[in-house]
C-alpha cells in the first residue's frame, strides 16, 4: 500500500509517495518535468517492499509539487539535488540510496557529490554530465510537442494542461541550452570526482535522446563505478524492460 503527502522543504511543499517497510531507504528522482506517478510505476509496484522503503517525489514545479511554476535557472539541477536531500532528511532518513532517471540522474549525481555521508548507493540511467551541440539539436528536433506521439504527450498534458505543457517544455530546452556556454558544456562534470558512493550507470544502447558517449563519460569519471549497456534499451528502459531493470537495481543495492 502507498502512503503519500506533502512535506515543506526550502519554502516549497513537495509531493511524495512512499511504499515498503525495508531498512534500505531509496529515493526515485524523475526526468525533466517528470513526477513519481508518471515516471516510476513499475518501480513503486515491483521493487522489494521487504528490502526497501521507496520514496517517489515530484521536484518543485513538477507534477503535484505546484505551485511554484516550474522554472529552469542556471542552478536548477543543484536546486533539485538540494531539495531531494532536504526531503529525505525531513522524512527522517539519515542514510539513503538514489535512483535517478535522466535529469533526475543529474540531480542524483550532484546530491551524492555534495552529501557523501548521506548517500549510500546510487543508480543513474539515461543521464549526462555535459551538453554538446548534438544534444541540443536532438532536443530541438522535438521542441514542437504537437509532433510527439499521443502516448508520450498525453500524460504530460494531463499533468500541466495542454497550454502550459508546451511552454514548460520549451523553457526546459532553453534552460539546458545555456550550459553550452559553460566550459566543455558542463552540466555537472565538476561534481563527478567528489562522488564516493558505489555508483551503477545504466544506459540504453538505442537511446535516441541521450547518446551513449554520455554514459561512457560518467563511467570514466566516477571512481569505482559500474556500467551496464542494455542492448535493446531506449530512454525509457526502466519502463519497457522493468523486470530486468528492477533485478539489476536490486542486485546492486543488496
Ligand atoms: N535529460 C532529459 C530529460 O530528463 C533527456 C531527454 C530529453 C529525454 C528529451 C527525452 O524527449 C526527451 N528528459
Amino acid at each position: 500500500s502507498m502512503a503519500s503527502g506533502r512535506q515543506r522543504v526550502h519554502g516549497v511543499d513537495l509531493f511524495y509517495e512512499t511504499t515498503g517497510t525495508g531498512k534500505h531507504a531509496v529515493l526515485l528522482l524523475p526526468g525533466a518535468l517528470g513526477s513519481t506517478r508518471t515516471d516510476f510505476q513499475p518501480q513503486l509496484n515491483s521493487l522489494s517492499r521487504e528490502k526497501f522503503t521507496i520514496v517517489g517525489w515530484d521536484p518543485r514545479g513538477n507534477g503535484k509539487s505546484r505551485p511554484p511554476e516550474r522554472d529552469f535557472p542556471p542552478d536548477f539541477y543543484e536546486r533539485d539535488a538540494k531539495d531531494a536531500v532536504g526531503l529525505m532528511k525531513a522524512l527522517g532518513f539519515s542514510r539513503f540510496s538514489l535512483l535517478g532517471w535522466s535529469d533526475g540522474g543529474i540531480s542524483a549525481l550532484i546530491a551524492a557529490a555534495i552529501n557523501p555521508d548521506l548517500v549510500h548507493k546510487m543508480v543513474v540511467w539515461g543521464s549526462n554530465a555535459f551538453i554538446t551541440q548534438q544534444d541540443i539539436d536532438l532536443y530541438n528536433g522535438i521542441r514542437d510537442v504537437s509532433k510527439w506521439s499521443a502516448r508520450m504527450r498525453k500524460p504530460l498534458e494531463e499533468v500541466y494542461g495542454a497550454e502550459v505543457f508546451p511552454k514548460l517544455w520549451e523553457a526546459w530546452i532553453d534552460g539546458v541550452t545555456h550550459f553550452l556556454k559553460r566550459p566543455e558544456g558542463s552540466v555537472c562534470m565538476e561534481f563527478l570526482p567528489r562522488i564516493t558512493c558505489p555508483t551503477f550507470i545504466i544506459h540504453g544502447e538505442k537511446d535516441p535522446m541521450v547518446p551513449t558517449f554520455h554514459a561512457q563519460f560518467l563511467y570514466k569519471h566516477i571512481k569505482g563505478s559500474r556500467l551496464y549497456m542494455m542492448p535493446e534499451g531506449k530512454h525509457n528502459l526502466h519502463l519497457k524492460y522493468a523486470d530486468e531493470f528492477n533485478k539489476l537495481v536490486e542486485d546492486f543495492l543488496e
